[in-house]
């Protein structure tokens, strides 16, 4: 079959908008008909070129929303008319890292998906013969994909596509870090560096969970004002604060339980260790550094009982985490409207890049 699709052609080029032919789902694969996407920061990097994983030509996008309209032989746990969300970190239920129960870093198709091929070593995508790449196993800037059966979430069929496709990264990510990697619990005492896409959902997981102080840092003064609105009780601008580590361990007694970093930034990865309490403070890294970037502290910071560690995917394990999210969003527990500032169609997808280049959307969002 055909589909309209943006494909990234070359590094640090705008997409184009082609009919691209897609073959049909084999043994274990499903095709799904896109009905909206987010762009995300990860979309941004890759197609900048800093990405040194980055392929081309591929088509990108990574959060997702839409039906199912085809399986392939085998498929069990889908069938036509299912509304799902692709999973760039797949649940197969079956390998070491999905029997350990200690991770959601799936690995069953991880070789091929970071190759952009579909398990069995080819693209599902082709123009005149040539083959074009997958992206994260997802690839939602085009209308329809081909997607195996592991790495689809199954949701709700009430649920408005136009917001819930956020929850295939963005919210997942962010109120992921704080329910399922960090576990914070009611009364905790946390900080969020970056109050982007990312961390304006730790916000909102933390006020979930019922945080106390919830600390927002930011460069940029205008991220105060929705930061607020999702539970924000503090907000930090380093460019107005002399230490920011200083500033934040007087505000809370002697520093935060939980840091998240949600901007990808090493220096400020370091001030978010630093800011968390001694004896017990856990500092979460998100955000995604550039390539061959190092992170530094004492080492004393972690003999004296600070934890670093880092968060993909919010922990999820997208199988069966996404639908209780989405749930969550349709009960009223978390909020995705406000963060959606924008709404474009497929051939203004470039405008998306532009307007989160400038620092002006939280989120845009495609529907086709
Ligand atoms: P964003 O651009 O929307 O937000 C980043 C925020 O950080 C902005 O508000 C910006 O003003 C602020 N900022 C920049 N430099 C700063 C500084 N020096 N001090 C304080 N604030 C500063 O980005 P996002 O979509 O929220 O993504 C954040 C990071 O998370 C990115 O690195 C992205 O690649 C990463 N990410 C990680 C995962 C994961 O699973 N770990 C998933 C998705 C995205
Ligand atoms: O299993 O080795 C692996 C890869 C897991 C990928 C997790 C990606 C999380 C960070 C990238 C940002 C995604 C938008
Ligand atoms: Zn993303
Ligand atoms: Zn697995």
């Amino acid at each position: 079959m055909k589909t309209r699709a943006a494909v990234a052609w070359q590094a640090g080029h705008p997409l184009t908008i082609e009919e691209v032919d897609l073959a049909a789902p084999k043994a274990g694969e499903v095709l799904v008909e896109v009905k909206a996407t987010g762009i995300c920061h990860t979309d941004y990097y890759t197609l900048s070129g800093a990405d040194p994983e980055g392929l081309f030509p591929a088509i990108l996008g990574h959060e997702g929303a839409g039906v199912v309209v085809d399986t392939g032989p085998g498929v069990k746990s889908l069938q036509l008319g299912d509304h799902v969300i692709p999973l760039y970190t797949p649940e197969c239920r079956e390998c070491k890292f999905c029997l350990s129960r200690k991770t959601n870093l799936c690995q069953a198709i991880r070789s091929t998906q970071g190759r952009g091929l579909m398990p069995d070593e080819t693209s599902r995508f082709s123009l005149d013969g040539k083959p074009i790449l997958h992206y994260m196993g997802t690839s939602t800037f085009s209308n329809y994909i081909v997607v195996p059966e592991i790495a689809l979430a199954k949701i709700r069929k009430d649920a408005p596509f136009d917001k819930v496709c956020y929850i295939g990264c963005g919210v997942t990510t962010g109120i992921g870090a704080v329910v399922f990697t960090a576990k914070v619990e009611a009364g905790a005492h946390i900080a969020v560096f970056g109050l982007g896409g990312i961390g304006l959902n730790v916000i909102q997981g933390a006020k979930m969970v019922g945080a106390d102080k919830i600390i927002g840092i930011d460069i940029n003064p205008e991220r105060a004002t929705m930061a607020r609105e999702f539970g924000m009780t503090h907000f930090l601008n380093p460019n107005e604060v002399d230490n920011i580590v200083d500033a934040i361990v007087q505000l809370t007694g002697g520093g935060v339980d939980f840091s998240f970093e949600c901007i990808g930034n090493t220096q400020i990865m370091r001030q978010a260790l630093e800011c968390t309490h001694k004896g017990w403070g856990r500092s979460i890294i998100i955000g995604v550094a550039e390539a061959g970037a190092e992170i530094s502290t004492r080492p004393f910071q972690l003999v004296t009982g600070r934890k670093w560690e880092g968060s993909a995917f919010g922990g999820a394990r997208g199988r069966t985490d996404v639908p209780k999210i989405v749930d969550w969003y349709m009960e009223g527990k978390i909020k995705i409207d406000p963060l959606i500032t924008h709404t474009l169609k497929l051939e203004e997808i470039n405008e998306g890049f532009q307007l989160m280049k400038a620092g002006k959307s939280i989120r845009s969002v495609v529907v086709y």
